[in-house]
């Protein structure tokens, strides 16, 4: 199995003249930048692009690939960490939005994604992640309280394969770590009854807490019963009789016992196989000072899981559809 790290700093200079060929503001017409930055992934280091591609096509057993060292600015030369969204239309590209891009690129199409029950924030391609001052200090949304685990838009009949986080500023004390459990750690301490009992068993699961009718379908273990996919999601998931119970807490106990913390500081970009590993975040403390956490965000699209049907773009916006 491939390795789950790659140390880029060998790599800076050439990435930093990849980088410098992007359009400066991507915001202004964000399907160019997207074709440009796929275009650019074929320039990259071959020894990175080869990691890209054998992790594309194998994945790993942790479940992600982190790449560390990349070239982003110098802390005083970035913008003050935002407290809203979404960024600024006329923002200049900064050098980790540049470094998601053509990486995502690399594995497949950067996507938007309609999540069926009135997007929180505006339908784009790139997020900022940061935390929220007015959301302090009760709302699960905030740095004071752990993220649980989850699969993203895992109530999404397109979920994505991959969720790319890039960090241009950690968070102060280094504890937001991302938490991440892997199925293929957790699969052997699961009993073949367990195992058995949940591949393929299909849950509820509401996705507008407004309507009790919006509920979509969704696996906990699916695909290749030997090296299966993970879909996880404590508080959304409808465990209905004794032995669900029994089984979605003996899938949780194995996943949290094999989750690993990768605290992700400035120049790091971590890729999450959201098949294959269920992940969160540590709690911490936000000090309101413009120099807070600052992660970007994307989803990206491959051919696996049914994403694609033919004629897709980097930059659409997936049509919401109810997995079933
Ligand atoms: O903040 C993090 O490290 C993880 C956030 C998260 O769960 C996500 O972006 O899907
Ligand atoms: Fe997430």
């Amino acid at each position: 199995m491939p390795p789950s790290i790659i140390d880029c700093s060998p790599y800076r200079a050439e990435l930093l003249a990849l980088a410098s060929t992007l359009p400066t503001v991507p915001r202004a017409d964000l399907y160019a930048f997207f074709e440009d930055a796929k275009r650019l992934a074929e320039r990259l280091p071959q020894e990175l692009r080869d990691g890209l591609d054998d992790f594309n096509a194998n994945g790993n057993l942790d479940g992600y690939l982190l790449l560390r060292g990349l070239p982003v600015e110098p802390d005083d030369e970035l913008p003050a960490t935002p407290t809203s969204s979404p960024a600024p239309e006329d923002r200049r590209l900064l050098n980790m939005e540049a470094m998601l891009c053509i990486i995502g690129g690399a594995l497949g199409l950067l996507s938007a994604y309609d999540q069926g029950y009135g997007n929180r924030r505006a339908i784009t391609v790139l997020h900022e992640l940061y935390p929220t001052p007015e959301a302090h200090p009760l709302s699960g949304e905030t740095s004071k309280i752990q993220l649980e685990f989850h699969t993203d838009l895992s109530h999404h009949a397109r979920q994505p394969n991959y969720i790319l986080l890039s960090c241009s500023r950690g968070d102060h004390e280094g504890k937001a770590a991302t938490l991440v459990g892997s199925i293929r750690k957790a699969l052997p301490l699961l009993s073949d009854e367990v195992r058995d009992y949940l591949f393929d068993r299909v849950f509820t699961r509401r996705y507008d807490a407004a309507d009790p009718d919006a509920t979509a379908n969704v696996k906990t273990l699916y695909g290749d019963k030997d090296d299966p996919y993970v879909s996880f999601n404590r508080s959304f998931l409808t465990p209905e009789t004794p032995q669900d119970i029994e089984a979605f807490d003996a899938l949780s106990t194995a996943l949290i016992k094999v989750t690993e913390p990768v605290l992700l500081t400035r120049g790091d970009l971590l890729i999450i196989d959201n098949f294959r590993i269920t992940h969160g975040r540590a709690p911490f403390t936000a000090r309101w000072d413009g120099k807070d956490r600052w992660l970007h965000r994307a989803y990206v699209r491959t051919d696996k899981n049914g994403q694609l049907s033919g004629g897709e773009r980097a930059g659409d916006v997936v049509p919401f559809i109810p997995r079933r």
